[in-house]
Order: C-alpha cells, then structure tokens, then sequence
C-alpha cells in the first residue's frame, strides 16, 4: 500500500432551499393566506477522526467532496428536507490547513471527533413569513444560503511519544521490530523503509508509541535521499532516539552520524534539536568491548552528552533493548504526567 501523508482538497457544502412562494387555495376561501414553507439547509461537510486510517491515500483520487443542497419549501407551510451531512473519515493525527490562507483549522487528535469543516447554507424563507398588517398577499420569498466553500490541506503527522531517526541501515526497523509487534520491512541496503510504521510497546506499567521513518543522510534537508518530510512524523514525539550504526559499512564514525543527523534535524522547520534526544548505539554484537569504550568515552566527550542518555544496543540479538525500554516507558510516563 502507497502512503500518502498529504493531500489537498476542495470541499463544498450544499447550498440551502429557496423558500417557497404559495397561496392557500381551498374550496370556499376565496382568499387564503401565505403559506410558502421554508427551504431546508443545505448537507455540511464533516470530517470525522478514524483511529483505524493510517494513510491520506482515500484522497488520492477524489478531491472535490460535495455536500447535497436542501430541497425548496412547498405550500401549505412545508418546509424543506434538510440535506443530509456529508461525512468523510479521516485519519487520527491529520493536522487541517486551509490551503488559501495557510491557517491552521484544526488538529485531528481526538478518536472519533468530528468537526464541522464546511458549513451547508441556511434555507430561504417562504412568502408566509412575509406575511404582515399592511401586506396580507407577499409574494415575495428568499433564495437558500450558499454553502461554503474551502481549498483544503490535510496532513498527516503521527502521533507517537517516541521517533527514531538515523542514517539508513542502522537497525530502526530491526529495534522496532524486536520490541513491539510491528513489523516493517528489513534490509541490508539503504532506503528499506519507504513510508513511517508506528509500533506499541507494551511496558511494565503503561504503554507507548513508537515511530520509525526512513533513514536520513546527509543533505537530506535539501532533497537528498528521500529527504525531510518524513519528520513531520516524528514532529510531535517528545522524544528521540538518535540511531548511531557502530559498524556502519560507510565507515562514518558515531560522533560524524550523530553530528550530520543532527544538522539535518536543525534544518527542519521547527528544528528538532530542541527535543529531548538520546543517542542509540546499535550494532553491539559485532563489535569488541573494547571498541565500545572508545566510542563512548568520544561520544560523551566530543558531543557532551551525559551518560544516561546513551544507550549501546543490538536491535538484533536484543542485547541492551530491556534497559532501553524502561527508561523510555519512565520518561514518556513523565511527560505525560508535566502534560496533565
Ligand atoms: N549484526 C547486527 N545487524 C543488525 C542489527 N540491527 C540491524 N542489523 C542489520 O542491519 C541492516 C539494516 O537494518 P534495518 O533495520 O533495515 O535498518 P534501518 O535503519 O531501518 O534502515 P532504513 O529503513 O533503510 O533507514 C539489516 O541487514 C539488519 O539485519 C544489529 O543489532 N546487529
Ligand atoms: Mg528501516
């Protein structure tokens, strides 16, 4: 499945009835009253959160949504059927533009919340409300309401508590594999994974989200690799895990990765450096102890990084990944307790 995690829009909600013009004709009232009926509203369109969507691609194909108008008033005081609403689902984690304006509308977060995104026209009104002293016979009535009318842009931005990033091949997939039941795809060449995948982990005490995006290099910012977007993805986590490939095959050295990777993160637009983030060593299993030591010790001293926040690791043998998880479960438990 293609994941697509923006998408424009055009959305139109149903123009209201016009109200109706009539007369009240019975059989031995020679002169029977107004008695047009209103016209009914015109069908809104919502969007409604669905927990179960992952993925914009619905809005691949069809882009103009149309709500239905409200039917006309009729005589003997009728009004008009309203239009139903128009509802369209849309994934948990969509982030609503208008794509006019570039204002933000709305941020999707909510299971099952629905928002009214365009409003169905009001219905005209019909002759019998015109009705008055000085005019017993109107004829006049009113046109329904246009609906309104948006350019939208949807995107979507996951809602995990924990983001991965790292160069390709350094073993995001792997560790995310191992440690939750989500399973993206492996591989010994760069780019295996094309599109996010979310995991959960089950903790000691609670439960958290992990998300893993494709692997970054240097001069992504600028279109390289498969570029920047995806950390829109991880844009909203409160933390990140830097993955360092300690036997990476380009030769690059931790301190260089965890360098280069951040340069790309402070080039986003809201600069991820400002995050919480902790430095992964993976790869253990293929490497001597001694070698370990040196990494950390220049790590720590090159990059001033304090010792509890690296973390060495084999996503593959899963060597050092239960540390890892409890300090993640405590540190997402924490912030979710600074949030309340
Ligand atoms: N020996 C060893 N190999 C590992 C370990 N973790 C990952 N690998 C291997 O490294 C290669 C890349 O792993 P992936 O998990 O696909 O790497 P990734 O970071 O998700 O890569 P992209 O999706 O391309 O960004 C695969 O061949 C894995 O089997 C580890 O801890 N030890
Ligand atoms: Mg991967």
């Amino acid at each position: 499945m293609n994941f697509i995690d923006e998408a424009f829009l055009e959305v139109r909600a149903g123009n209201g009835g016009a109200g109706a013009s009539s007369f009240r004709r019975e059989k031995y009232i020679p002169f029977g009253g107004p008695d047009g009926g209103d016209g009914g509203k015109g069908g809104d369109i919502i969007f409604k959160v669905n927990s179960n969507k992952n993925t914009l691609i619905d809005f691949q194909n069809k882009k103009v949504f149309i709500a239905k108008n409200g039917k006309p008033g009729a005589g003997k005081n009728k009004s008009g059927p309203a239009a139903e609403d128009l509802i369209i689902d849309i994934p948990k984690g969509t982030v609503v533009y208008d794509d006019i304006s570039n204002d933000e509308l709305l941020d999707c977060c909510d299971d099952n919340a629905s928002y009214v995104i365009a409003k169905g026209g009001d219905g005209g009104q019909g002759n019998a409300r015109f009705k008055s002293s000085t005019n017993q016979a109107p004829r006049k009535y009113t046109l329904g309401f246009e609906g309104e009318v948006r350019f939208i842009r949807l995107e979507l931005k996951s809602l995990a508590d924990v983001g991965l990033v790292g160069f390709p091949n350094a073993g995001k997939s792997t560790f995310l594999n191992k440690v939750s039941s989500a399973k993206p795809k492996i591989g010994s060449y760069p780019f295996t994974t094309l599109r996010p995948h979310l995991g959960t982990i089950k903790g000691n005490d609670s439960s958290f989200v992990i998300a893993d995006i494709p692997g970054l290099i240097e001069g992504a910012s600028e279109g390289a690799g498969l570029g920047i977007k995806f950390l829109q993805h991880i844009s909203r986590t409160g933390l990140l895990l830097i993955f360092v490939d300690l036997f990476s095959s380009e030769q690059l050295m931790p301190v260089e990765q965890i360098k280069l990777l951040k340069n790309e993160l402070a080039a986003y637009k809201d600069d991820l450096t400002q995050k919480v983030s902790w430095v992964v060593c993976n790869k253990i299993d293929l490497l001597e102890s001694e070698d370990l030591s040196v990494y950390t010790k220049s790590i720590q001293n090159e990059l001033n990084i304090p010792n509890g926040d690296i973390f060495f690791i084999s996503a593959a043998t899963g060597q050092g990944t239960k540390e890892l998880l409890n300090a993640l479960e405590e540190s997402v438990s924490k912030n979710k307790l600074d949030l309340i």
